[in-house]
């Protein structure tokens, strides 16, 4: 029996992802779990599984196409089972308007049998896009459906507008919500969305509403024709680039932030983890970032402020009692920032490995948007590559962030002679409505003091 196969939860408040490569085509053989297709939601890459063992004979999805939770993307049958329908394309049902069937396209629930999914599901369904997109004048596009009406993509929350015209309006920074369709049922057209435009640098629209997406809500003056100066090339934003613009925007618009500096002498320290790593397998590799891992973790318990987030509408501060550090890791795609959990509750040996075995994962791209959240606190080491100090900003909601520079030898006075020591760079950068500046410094010593004495460790109690 034909089975659809639709796009699963993968985490909370993901309700869309965009299509960003297919692993199979129509015909293919496929494994169950084997990747059908690469997802790109707002927190990680996640790849969709086949449900089954069997063939895949219908894709109803192409690169680029921007998919909801629940949607139907591919059909196929099951091992040792027959197809029971034509191929959709062939047998159109008669279009019903998107508006009019909603549960045509939702999700259903998981307690239904599979084999209720049935051929005339699909058919309906990839029938009814194709209105959708005939109704936009784009007849010849490819037949992705349009998104099911789940909670979060109700009604009121989806603009009329084909997803041609939205992806337009994000592309020049313009809020699809702020304009006026000119369409029936105020469908918004290519034409209204550059109206709009037009109208915002005349400064008769809101003009704020103009690349609020990109720029995080911030705003972002019109740019100059940069092609007066010279040859330019455009290369659209990643997903994952729009976030971190996003992210960074937010968190530099909302937290007041102060960066401190200090330094810690690892000298012993480092002598240990060479050590530790002479006889240790690659996949255990004892790295700085692991010890600050360690370190860190402590240190959050014994100033639980810098473990907390603000909640200024209850105004409360919300104390974590558990520690996931983020880490911020560096990747073809851009900066990622994996969680490492109960930091505070795990040993160094298995910080190192998991740490070690989340970095590969988070380049190669398979991390789950679980993966990505809870984190309490972050660090951030750019030692490996280089430089002497630099000005993190706060992971919001959390309240402040780690930044380690390279370890350097120096001299260090030791009130006779100089000694070399090995000094390592740190920056502390903190929401200063959450953190004091001397509970900050006071944070920051800890931590540099525990490196240089790691028995400090041991002289707190467990809280
Ligand atoms: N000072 C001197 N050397 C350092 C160092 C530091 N602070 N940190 C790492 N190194 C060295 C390591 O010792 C290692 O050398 P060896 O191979 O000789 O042992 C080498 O640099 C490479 O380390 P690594 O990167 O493999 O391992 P790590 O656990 O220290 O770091 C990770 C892991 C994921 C944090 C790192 O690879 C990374 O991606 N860093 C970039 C983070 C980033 O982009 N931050 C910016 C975010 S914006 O705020």
């Amino acid at each position: 029996m034909t089975q659809e196969i639709r796009v699963p939860e993968v985490s909370d408040g993901v309700t869309k992802g965009q299509v960003i490569g297919l692993s199979v085509a129509v015909g293919d053989r496929v494994e169950v779990d084997q990747t059908l297709l690469e997802l790109e939601t707002d927190k990680a890459v996640v790849a969709l599984p086949s449900p089954f063992t069997g063939e895949i004979t219908e894709i109803l999805v192409a690169a680029g196409d921007e998919v909801a939770i629940g949607q139907v993307v591919m059909a196929g049958v099951p091992e040792g089972e027959s197809a029971d329908r034509a191929p959709a394309a062939a047998a159109p049902e008669k279009p019903e308007p998107p508006s009019a069937t909603p549960s045509a396209r939702q999700p259903e629930p998981p307690s239904e049998p599979a084999g209720r999914k049935t051929a005339a599901t699909a058919t309906a369904a990839k029938a009814s896009a194709a209105a959708a997109t005939a109704d936009a004048g784009q007849a010849e596009a490819h037949p992705a459906l349009p998104p099911p009406r789940t909670a979060a993509t109700a009604p009121q929350d989806v603009p009329p507008a084909s997803p041609l015209v939205r992806r337009f309006a994000r592309e020049l920074g313009v809020d699809i919500h702020a304009v006026r369709g000119s369409g029936p049922g105020g469908r918004i057209s290519e034409q209204d969305v550059r109206e709009f435009v037009k109208q915002a640098l005349a400064g008769r629209a809101d003009a704020g509403a103009v690349v609020a997406h990109a720029s995080g809500g911030a705003g972002q003056r019109p740019l100059p024709d940069f092609t007066k100066w010279g040859d330019i090339e455009r290369e659209p934003l990643s997903q994952v680039r729009k976030i971190i613009a996003d992210n960074m925007a937010y968190a530099w618009a909302t937290a007041p932030r102060v960066t401190q500096d200090d330094k810690a002498d690892i000298t012993a320290v480092e002598g240990f983890r060479l050590d530790f790593n002479r006889k240790a397998p690659a996949a255990d590799k004892l790295t700085m970032t692991a010890i600050l891992l360690k370190i860190t973790a402590a240190a959050l318990r014994v100033f639980p402020a810098v473990n907390s987030s603000l909640d200024l509408a209850a105004g409360e501060l919300i104390r974590k009692r558990y520690v996931h550090i983020g880490v911020a890791v560096d990747t073809p795609a851009g900066l990622l920032v994996p969680v490492i959990r109960d930091v505070d509750r795990k040993g160094l040996a298995t910080l190192a490995r998991e740490l070690n075995a989340t970095a590969a994962k988070t380049r190669e791209r398979r991390l789950t948007p679980a993966d990505l959240e809870g984190g309490t606190f972050t660090i951030s080491n750019l030692g490996g590559i280089g430089g002497t100090h630099f000005t993190p900003i706060v992971y919001a909601p959390q309240v402040a962030i780690l930044g380690v520079s390279r370890a350097e030898m120096e001299p260090v006075w030791d009130g006779r002679e100089f000694q070399p020591r090995l000094r390592l760079p740190l920056s502390l950068s903190y929401d200063h409505r959450a953190i004091d500046g001397a509970d900050g410094a006071r944070f920051l010593r800890w931590i540099c003091a525990a490196l240089e004495q790691p028995l400090l460790l041991m002289m707190e109690d467990e809280q």
